[in-house]
Parts: C-alpha cells; structure tokens; sequence
C-alpha cells in the first residue's frame, strides 16, 4: 500500500518537508477553501497537486470531494449539484487525480462525544460515548420522536445491557450551560469544522442550522438514500469511466442509524448493496477499519476478504468496543480490527493489482487516519483525531507491520527517504 497521510492544506501546521521524514509517499487532501456546492476548477487543483509534487509526493487521493445534502435527499437543485459533481470530477481526472473519496451520512459525516479521552498510558484517544449522544439528541437538539427512538435503540442492543435513557436523566441532572456547550461544540464544530460539510468553525447557530438540515430528510427512508445515491453514482460512472476515477464511499462512522435518519453503509449487507446496484470497478470503497469495527455486527477481516478488489482506498484504524457498547480508537497494533491481517489482504491485492496493470496506477493508498493525541499534541491546535506524534507513531507501526508481510509474500518494501 502507498503510505498516505491526510493534510490540510498549505495552512496545516504540519508541513510537507516532515511528512517527508516520515516516510510518507502520498498525499490525502481537498481544495478546503472552495465552498460547499461549487465547482473545482483546474487552475486551483493545479495548483495544490504541483505544491504536492514539488516535496517528491503525489496528490494520491482527494478527501472529500463532498456530496452536498441535495444530492442525498433528493431536492430541486439535485440535478444542477450533480453537474456541479461531475466538472469537479473531470477537472480532477485533467489533472492526473484518479481516486476520490466522499462520503453518504446525511447532515452528519462522523461523530465523537470526547475528543481527548485519557488512555491509561496517559495519552488520549477520541471516544464515543451512546448516552452523552443520546441526551444531545433528546435535550440538545430537541429532536421529535428521540427519546422513542432511544428506547428502540436500546432494545435493539440488548446485549449492552444498558438503560440509556435512565443515563440521560442522569446527564441531564448534572449537566450546566458550558456541559452543553463543549458536547455541541464536539459533536457539530469540531468533528465537522474542518471535513467541508456542513459546519464551520465559527458558525452561531450551530444547533440551529443542524434542525434545518434534519428537516431536509422528513420521510427520506433508507431505500430512498439508496435509490439517490445509484442516481447519482450511475450519473457520475461516465466521467469516471472517460479519467479512470475511482470513488471510494467511506462507511458511516460510527455505523448505526442515529439521529432518526437512514444510514447506508454500515455493514456488509450495506456494502453489497450499494457495489450491486452500480457494478462499475469505478464504484469502489474507502475501507475504513476504524468506522467498520466501531460496530460489533461488523467482522472487519471477512468484509476485506470479500471487498479487497473494490477498495480504492484503506484507513488502517481500530476500535475497541467496551461491553456497554461505547468505544474509543485503540492502538493500531490492537482492538478489534486485526491491522496485520488487513495489511495481508490489502497486499495482497496491490500485488495482484501490480501484476495485472489494470489501472493508471497500481498503488492502493492507505492512511492511519486517526491517531492519539500524545506527547503534547494537544496544545497545537491540529484538528480532531489529526494528531501528529500520535500519528506518526501509528505510521511507523503500520509501516513495520507492511515491510513484515512484505517479507512473507516476497514483495519488494521501500522505505522512502532512506539509502538502502
Ligand atoms: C473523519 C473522516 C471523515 C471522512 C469523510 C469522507 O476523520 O474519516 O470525515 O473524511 O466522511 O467523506
């Protein structure tokens, strides 16, 4: 796999030049400043991509092209934003950038309850915690029909044996004016500030602007953000067919229907729903190990066993999941999402895929995605989860577990950056 990292642009505090030292190939990134629902155009992609190239890396994936709400639900602009869509697409494909992830949770890409939850080697990882969500859900947002949903929820997931609502009036007794303040301020500013959706860091009305886009989804079932999603891959499939695109969907994170609105690629059922319904190579996944194994319904090895060949792209990432049901980002040596065994699969395929030459390129990016925030990285301002010691550490632990399995299958491993 082609080691990747995701950075944010040329205002990111952490530069190209120590992406370098750390043997990073590839870049993952996204025009940021273009605002939500308007076109991408070659002079700025160019830009970056030649920015890119000029530190001996390349643009390997864009995250996120976005797809804007209408798309999703289906409103009257729909048609226009799928125009939209696809010049940003084919401005891209001009430029020689041929993997695009997006992403299909409606008004909320992933969510977090805690962002700095303490670890017991003193470190901190992001957390998610279903009661504090739920008590957001019932007393923040105010959401009609919630509690009721909770209640389901909860008997859905007897095994957790938790009583979520009695958590909430729990919460709810103890909670002040700053409590709900820092749970919006985690759930909607800063997981969703910096990911150009819907949400940007300085917004007033922040609970506000999320009712309105709830709204937008009154009576949008599941099987309707199905049938949106295939319009808009089966619109999409001829440019990406013409610059040899592949769009990788990234699973919901975390992979439950939450909020009263249909979720669609939670599971495996999910997965092999959407690749049916648009067979074209071109419609791939971002196999996120992180948000597949923050649901205990997912069995993360098997969905790679079956999905290696449509992956465009890997988050190599791991839960673990405690007995009530919370879960927090473990270690990318442990929780449940067995990272060696992925490496196997996803070099295998490379292999396969180097072998074959189908494609403009062979490499299958990958990215740690997440990491702890260690070591003072929480002074920095990075963004949630975008640590960079913590980060880095994850790397190089994904980077031995690669040059390992490399050895076992006979592949060549190159340490960029290094005489060897
Ligand atoms: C969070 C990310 C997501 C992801 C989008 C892709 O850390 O994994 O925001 O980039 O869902 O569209």
């Amino acid at each position: 796999m082609e080691k990747t990292w995701r950075w944010f642009g040329k205002k990111d505090k952490i530069t190209l030049a120590m992406l370098k030292q750390i043997g990073v190939e590839g870049i993952v990134t996204a025009l940021h400043d273009v605002p939500l629902g308007e076109v991408w155009t070659r002079e700025k992609i160019r830009d970056l991509r030649e920015y890119i190239e000029s530190y001996g890396m390349r643009w390997s994936v864009v995250e996120s092209l976005p797809v804007t709400e209408t798309i999703k639900y289906g409103g009257k602009d729909r048609e226009q934003q799928i125009e939209v869509y696809k010049e940003s697409l084919a401005n891209l494909g001009k430029e020689g950038i041929h993997c695009v992830c997006y992403n299909f949770m409606p008004v909320l890409d992933w969510a977090r309850t805690d962002l700095l939850h303490a670890n017991p080697n003193g470190s901190s990882n992001l957390y998610f915690n279903w009661a504090e969500f739920a008590y957001f859900d019932i007393y923040i947002l105010k959401r009609k029909g919630a509690e009721a949903d909770w209640k389901k929820f909860q008997e859905e997931h007897k095994q957790w044996n938790r009583d979520i609502l009695a958590e909430v009036a729990e919460i709810k007794a103890k909670a002040t004016p700053q409590y709900d303040h820092d749970l919006v301020d985690t759930i909607v500013i800063k997981t969703q500030g910096f990911v150009s959706g819907n949400f940007k860091e300085g917004d007033d009305k922040p609970v506000e602007l999320f009712r309105e886009l709830l709204a937008l989804y009154d009576g949008v079932t599941k099987e309707d953000l199905q049938n949106n999603m295939k319009t808009w891959l089966e619109a999409i499939m001829p440019i990406c067919d013409e610059y040899d695109i592949d769009m990788c969907v990234h699973p919901d994170d975390p992979p439950f229907q939450i909020l009263g609105l249909p979720r669609i690629v939670t599971c495996d059922a999910d997965v092999e729903k959407f690749l049916n319904a648009v067979p074209n190579p071109h419609n791939g996944l971002t196999f996120c190990a992180g948000s597949l194994s923050a649901g205990g319904h997912n069995n993360i090895v098997e969905m790679a066993k079956k999905y290696h060949s449509r992956t465009h792209f890997v988050h190599l990432r791991s839960c673990h999941i405690f007995d009530n049901g919370d879960f927090t980002e473990a270690s990318h040596l442990g929780g449940r999402a067995d990272l060696i065994e992925l490496a196997r699969i996803f070099e295998q395929e490379e292999l396969h895929r180097m072998e074959t030459r189908q494609k403009a390129t062979q490499l299958l990016p990958m990215r740690v995605d997440h990491g702890m925030t260690m070591l003072g990285d929480e002074d920095k301002g990075y963004n949630a989860g975008y640590s960079f010691l913590g980060r880095m550490f994850a790397l190089g632990q994904v980077q031995g577990i690669i040059a390992t399995v490399d050895r076992e299958l006979g592949k060549p491993y190159h340490q960029p950056g290094f005489f060897d």
